[in-house]
């Protein structure tokens, strides 16, 4: 199932994580490399294009990223990109208690309604849920025949090939199906060759005559992100509960198909992966770009980003207070340049861009030196800079190969960033970086 797809985006991230030093050529190029990938799978270029911009603004942000290295911020937020693009969390077939559920399928011709409603009717049999069928296609000679077989006499049909309608059958099919106590009835209709037109007012007749618990569309992920005019063109006619996407197991444009649907906000229940009975699974963005991205490595980086993050909101609430002391003062620093993320930082400020690679290195010369001047300070001294008097300014220069005047200057940019940030409520690190070299 989609394996294009899944191999180009693997060979995307493997391209990334196989970097020693990722710089932004090498996010560009990955950026184009998914982008790729993903119009190849016929995903909406608006899709895509979002899903880059994504990205991109969540690297600018690295001020969350403390401790995680660039390449695992970008698995992340490639990951949780496309699972906002397939609809995010799992959404499930609500069953009413105590009560008939009845769900209607539509669908145009062809696009795998009947075998669904087999699938869907023994799923929900293993799950101990009371079942039946109608055959509300009452125009094709074969259909009730499919039905039969699909169900292979394990869950109760009700069918009538008297001259009646279709709307006339599934109403006297949900009078069946409540006399039988069933949980849930699933209703299929015709796929005749009709125009649209024909065959939505027929669909109108059956929602007011049934009014069903929520109508289920069944979409072939053939058709790629054209699933989007076809899912809002039903939704303009029934309200459409739910959607199963079919033939995902034949089709290069299944991931097309899935985002158009979730961008439309209809959720996705089931797909469909094959022709046979069981071939039907429960759809979980989350799961499905896990697997799609390829699992055992995804895991580790999820817990670690979402780890950090936790700890860095933490550390960034003290920060925020100004709370934070001379040597977390420098850690911030240096760690703002393991990650590469200081000069996307300072080129997301104002006028911060315009800082020269050069002046990035001296800057971070100066940092080099900050730490060994922290390390020469004690406990007491790191606690509370302000006991700094000139004796213990001249033993720390000494002890860490620095000058008094390099002290002097890091206990300066040090207070000035604690009160400057106090004044902040947000963006602490934001306001560290904004000292210059
Ligand atoms: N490969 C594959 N074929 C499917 C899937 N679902 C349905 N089909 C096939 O699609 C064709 C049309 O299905 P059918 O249920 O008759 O469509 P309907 O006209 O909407 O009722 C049949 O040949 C099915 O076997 C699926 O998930 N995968
Ligand atoms: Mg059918």
């Amino acid at each position: 199932m989609l394996e294009n797809i899944s191999e180009r985006l693997q060979n995307a991230l493997r391209f990334i994580t196989r970097q020693a030093y990722v710089s932004d050529k090498e996010v560009s190029e990955y950026l184009r490399e998914i982008q790729r990938a993903l119009i190849m799978g016929d995903v909406d270029v608006r899709l895509v294009s979002q899903l880059t911009e994504d990205i991109k603004k969540g690297l600018k942000e690295a001020v969350e990223g403390y401790g995680i290295s660039l390449k695992d911020r970008i698995t992340y937020l490639t990951y949780q990109g496309l699972i906002r693009i397939l609809g995010g969390e799992k959404k499930e077939l609500r069953i009413i208690p105590n009560q008939l559920n009845v769900f209607v399928f539509m669908g145009i011709q062809g696009s795998g309604k009947t075998t669904t409603v087999g699938k869907i009717a023994h799923y929900l049999k293993n799950k101990n849920v009371k079942v039946g069928v109608i055959a509300g296609d009452v125009f094709r000679p074969g259909a009730v025949d499919q039905l039969k077989q699909l169900l292979k006499g394990e869950i109760p049909l009700y069918s009538d090939v008297s001259k009646k309608t279709s709307v006339e059958v599934i109403k006297e099919g949900v009078e069946w199906a409540r006399r039988l106590g069933l949980d849930v009835v699933l209703v299929d209709t015709a796929g005749r060759h009709r125009t649209e037109e024909t065959l939505m007012g027929e669909m109108v007749q059956i929602i007011n005559a049934v009014n069903p618990t929520a109508t289920i569309l069944v979409v072939d992920a053939m058709i790629g992100q054209q699933a989007r005019v076809q899912a809002e063109a039903f939704n303009r006619v029934a309200k459409v509960g739910y959607v199963i996407v079919t033939k995902l197991d034949g089709s290069a444009k299944g991931g097309g198909a899935l985002s158009a649907i979730a961008s439309v906000g209809a959720p996705i229940i089931f797909i469909g992966v094959g022709e046979g009975i069981e071939e039907i699974e429960e759809f979980d963005p989350v799961k499905f770009v896990s697997r799609l991205l390829g699992k055992p490595d995804l895991e580790s980086i999820i817990a670690r980003v979402q780890k950090m993050s936790r700890e860095e909101k933490i550390r960034a609430q003290r920060m925020a207070r100004g709370r934070f002391t001379i040597e977390e003062f420098v850690q911030q620093l240096e760690s703002a340049r393991k990650m590469g993320g200081i000069q996307t930082i300072l080129s997301s400020l104002p006028g911060g861009g315009k800082l020269s690679k050069k002046d990035m290195e001296e800057f971070f010369v100066k940092v080099k030196k900050w730490r060994a001047i922290v390390n020469s300070m004690n406990t007491e001294e790191r606690e509370d800079v302000t006991i700094m008097d000139s004796s213990r300014v001249r033993r720390v220069a000494r002890g860490s190969g620095t000058s008094e005047k390099d002290v002097r200057e890091l206990l300066k940019q040090y207070l000035v960033a604690k009160k400057t940030i106090k004044k902040i409520s947000k963006g602490a690190l934001r306001d560290i970086s904004r000292l210059r070299p």
